[in-house]
């Protein structure tokens, strides 16, 4: 994905500066959020003197970084790319906008509009005030791209879903009796590590969690900048306080291994009805500070027909989290997916196909076992909201395929 070849080889025209700075952008996609990824590069002399990308969160913005090496004759008579128009706010860092004053900077070009409202359109103005800023969309797809959850948080005001699964040929999540565990290769589940640090919490339901007790954590992964999401386990109706000692011990292990935050999301009526009590195994949950517990608000036990993430229970992580929760990877079980599809809440979904025949109607999206839900009632619908296909790759024996809702 790190295509750095271009037809385009003017180094004076903007195209190629945008392009430089796009690809600048990348550098720190997974370090930076919740901020987004922006990418700053000074051309001058038909040269590129100095590139800067956002540092990790609460650090310096792009515009700082690439700045920073250049004296103020460096800077005097340059050309400056930037993937996002500069902010204009205090926030954890200074306003950029600042920056760019009083240099003798020949042009500045910005790839793409800030949706932060505090800064929308502003950045662009000041610059236009300042007489050298212009706006250009060439590339202005591609960042939005990289920084898809900051764009869906910023605009929409929740968080980005993105929904992931392995399936067998015949659709098959899982065997029916629970045996087998993996029905994607080594490549997709290194990739599959890879996309979780890329998310600020992975979901899964209870039914997952008492079958396979899933780590949750990007363990084959080794890079010290990355950092384990958070781990959020759908359980409305409070199965986790009735689970067996095997279990019991088996999830302490492994999906609530130490070191990360861990969120439980059950409903209100199940805490009312008394389910916690004073047994060993619920005080080992109650008095571990890494466990949280959060209730929803629902009256009815089967709440997956509703959208989870409102905004009182995306407020409620994101104190946990210590930063705003501005995505989600729901990794299943087949009925969690279900859900998410049936009532058209998510972004993306990260599918990885097994070219074999499992067997089995347990696992499979949709299945009777799921409750009854349902994609589309008629084929019209259900080829109106055909998804796009934004990624299709060959992962080891398997097929990557990721798509989008048009
Ligand atoms: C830029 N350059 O590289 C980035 C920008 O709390 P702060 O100060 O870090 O500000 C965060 C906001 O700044 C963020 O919501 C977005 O509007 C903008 N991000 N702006 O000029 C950058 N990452
Ligand atoms: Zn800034």
């Amino acid at each position: 994905r790190n295509d750095t070849s271009h037809p385009i080889e003017n180094v004076e025209s903007d195209e190629y500066g945008l392009f430089q700075a796009y690809l600048a952008g990348i550098k720190n996609a997974s370090i930076a959020n919740p901020n987004p990824s922006v990418g700053c590069v000074v051309i001058k002399n038909n040269k590129i003197i100095s590139i800067g990308c956002t540092e990790k969160w609460g650090s310096r913005h792009a515009e700082r970084v690439a700045f920073a090496p250049l004296s103020a004759a460096d800077l005097e008579g340059s050309r400056v790319y930037v993937s996002l128009e500069p902010c204009t706010h205090m926030g954890r860092q200074p306003p950029c906008i600042h920056l760019f004053e009083n240099t003798g900077i020949k042009k500045v070009v910005i790839g793409c509009e800030d949706p932060n409202p505090v800064v929308t359109k502003n950045g662009i103005r000041q610059l236009q005030n300042l007489g050298i800023g212009s706006f250009n969309s060439y590339y202005s797809n591609e960042i939005k791209a990289w920084n898809y959850p900051f764009f869906i948080q910023q605009k929409e005001k929740r968080p980005f879903i993105a929904l992931k699964w392995a399936q067998s040929l015949d659709g098959c999540l899982a065997d029916d009796n629970n045996g087998w565990k993996w029905i994607s290769g080594e490549e997709s589940r290194t990739y599959a590590h890879w996309l979780r640090q890329k998310y600020d919490a992975i979901m899964v339901g209870i039914g997952t969690v008492l079958n396979d007790f899933p780590s949750l954590d990007i363990r084959n992964l080794k890079h010290p900048e990355l950092r384990n999401p958070l781990k959020i386990i759908y359980d409305p109706e409070g199965k986790i306080f009735e689970c067996s000692l095997e279990q019991q011990e088996n999830i302490m292990q492994k999906t609530f291994s130490p070191g990360t935050h861990k969120v439980v999301l059950i409903n209100a009526n199940i805490l009312n009805n008394n389910k916690r009590d004073n047994s060993n195994w619920h005080n080992k949950m109650y008095n571990n500070p890494e466990i949280h517990f959060l209730t929803l608000n629902y009256k009815e036990e089967n709440i997956l027909a509703k959208n989870i993430f409102n905004e009182e229970v995306t407020a409620q992580i994101s104190e946990i989290l210590n930063r705003p929760l501005q995505s989600i990877l729901i990794e299943g079980g087949s009925r969690l997916l279900s859900s998410f599809i049936h009532n058209e809440s998510f972004d993306v979904i990260h599918l990885f196909i097994a070219p074999f025949f499992l067997g089995g109607e347990k696992h499979k999206l949709f299945s009777k076992e799921k409750r009854g839900f349902q994609v589309y009632p008629n084929k019209e619908v259900a080829l109106e909201k055909r998804l796009h296909i934004a990624v299709q790759e060959k992962l080891g024996n398997d097929i990557l395929i990721e798509m989008i809702p048009k």
